[in-house]
């Protein structure tokens, strides 16, 4: 089947078939292909853009744990091919660009398409890209702040340009991830929201 793709990507055994999958979604040019490859590699892809194609697996192994990482294509043509990984995906990074105002506007939809095709205890992260492009940004980080809370979802901005916060949202995810396969009756519940708040830094503010 077309999910054993992922593994063809792995050279790395630890990433098994039960690593949780993560997905990238978000309208196209947001940045998700950049946001995965700097955490990834730690490099960021300048110049022209690549819009990826229907959808591409990667692995990482964290020191938290193993995870695959689907990236997803944003363009409307795809969306039928990332409907179809919604309800495997155990996390979501959902990304609006902090320079692009329509980005942002699209998050209720893409909210609400997840919503319908997601599993219903999928973690949810939002994260306002490119907070680095001071000059451009036409999105305010409380703007963010206020819908993520309407919907009761973690968020932070986040740059592939510069860095901040890219290693906090995977490592984030993947430690509620993992909290949840623990299942020790006595262990005390992972507060996502609590460990970003905690961990988060602030564009403009610090260096990355
Ligand atoms: N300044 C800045 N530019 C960024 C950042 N992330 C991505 N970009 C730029 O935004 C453009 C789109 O980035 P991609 O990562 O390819 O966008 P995408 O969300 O994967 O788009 P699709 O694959 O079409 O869905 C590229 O030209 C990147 O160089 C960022 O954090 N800061
Ligand atoms: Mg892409």
């Amino acid at each position: 089947s077309s999910l054993k793709m992922y593994n063809t990507h792995s050279c790395n055994s630890s990433v098994s078939q039960t690593s949780p999958p993560v997905m990238l979604v978000g309208d196209s040019g947001v940045g998700k292909t950049c946001l995965l490859v700097r955490f990834k590699d730690g490099a960021f892809l300048a110049g022209s853009f690549i819009s990826t194609v229907g959808i591409d697996f990667r692995n990482k192994v964290m020191s938290i744990d193993a995870v695959k990482i689907w990236d997803t294509a944003g363009q409307e043509r795809f969306r039928s091919v990332t409907h179809a990984y919604y309800r495997d995906a155990h996390a979501l990074l959902l990304l609006y660009d902090v320079t692009n105002k329509a980005s942002f506007d699209n998050i209720r939809a893409w909210l609400t398409e997840i919503h319908e095709y997601a599993q219903q205890d999928v973690v949810v992260m939002l994260l306002g890209n490119k907070a680095d492009s001071t000059h451009d940004r036409v999105v305010k980080r409380e703007e963010g702040e206020k819908l993520a809370k309407e919907f009761g979802v973690p968020f932070m901005e986040t740059s592939a340009k510069s860095g901040l916060n890219v290693e906090l949202a995977f490592t984030a995810v993947a430690k509620e991830l993992k909290h949840r396969t623990m299942k020790e009756p006595d262990e005390p519940k992972f507060q996502l929201q609590e460990y970003v708040n905690k961990e988060v830094r602030t564009a403009g503010c610090c260096r990355s």
